[in-house]
């Protein structure tokens, strides 16, 4: 049973006991997590948590936007079952990576985080990106000591996708809508989509990326650059 988003927790044992080290579990959580976000503020390193489903495109969009950053003010956790892949792929692009391999674990926590941190180096770095473990559910309600919460969810989804899962897109300070070069092929209904994320939450920034045209990523780059900026209260030009 995953004890820090319960996802496991069958019916019948969700009595006050497994409730209750559901909430200390929780609450050792949040203390790291607060540790690590004020650890990377006295840094000023912008920490961007990463989530949305497996393969809707999370390590494209950190390739597609770090087009439009200094690589090397970037650093990058990722978070997998298995494997070292998307760390290889980060690496091509000469970005200092650490691989986190949960094995059945279904979304990072603030102490995974915190051992990544113990080896990564973070001078210079200016954004730390951690792509979170690929699930549409467990890692929306995990604190990692990040900044931002950003939702990759492609059109080869379905469109129906903020309604289905609904607490991840509730927490999400931009969403990304990937694989839009395919959204005519699958039919992806976009007026619904954005109607019903304005629905969950209203506050969200929306964006729209495709893999195939590298211009596409310009706006979360620039985005994320100028929430960095706010959050670290630097002066910058709009
Ligand atoms: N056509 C198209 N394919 C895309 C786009 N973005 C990603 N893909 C493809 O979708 C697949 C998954 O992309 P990844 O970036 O690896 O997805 P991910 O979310 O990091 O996957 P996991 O880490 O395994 O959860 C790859 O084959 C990509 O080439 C896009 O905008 N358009
Ligand atoms: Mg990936
Ligand atoms: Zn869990
Ligand atoms: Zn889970
Ligand atoms: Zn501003």
């Amino acid at each position: 049973m995953c004890e820090e988003c319960g996802c496991t927790l069958p019916e019948e044992t969700s009595n006050t006991y497994s409730v209750e080290i559901n909430k200390q579990v929780s609450a050792v959580n949040d203390a790291i997590a607060q540790q690590i976000s004020q650890y990377l503020s006295e840094k000023e390193v912008f920490c961007i948590n990463v989530m949305g489903s497996p393969g809707s495109g999370k390590t494209t969009f950190i390739e597609g936007i770090a087009k439009f950053l200094d690589t090397r003010e970037i650093a990058v956790i990722q978070g997998d079952l298995e494997s070292d892949v998307d760390k290889q792929r980060m690496h091509k692009i000469n970005i200092e990576t650490f691989q986190i391999n949960t094995h059945s674990g279904c979304h990072l926590n603030a102490s995974m985080v915190n051992r990544a941190l113990m080896d990564l180096n973070l001078s210079g770095r200016k954004y730390l990106f951690i792509e979170n473990v690929g699930n549409l559910v467990c890692p929306a309600g995990i604190r990692l000591g990040q900044r931002m919460n950003a939702v990759i969810s492609s059109t080869t989804e379905g469109s129906d996708k903020p309604k289905k899962y609904p607490v991840i897109f509730m927490n999400a300070h931009l969403v990304v809508i990937s694989k839009s070069d395919l959204a005519e092929a699958v039919e992806f209904d976009e007026q619904t989509y954005l109607s019903d994320i304005k629905n969950i939450n209203s506050k969200a920034k929306i964006i729209k990326t495709s893999a195939k045209e590298v211009e596409s990523f310009k706006e979360a780059a620039h985005y994320i650059q100028h929430v960095r900026a706010h959050a670290f209260g630097h002066s910058h030009d709009h």
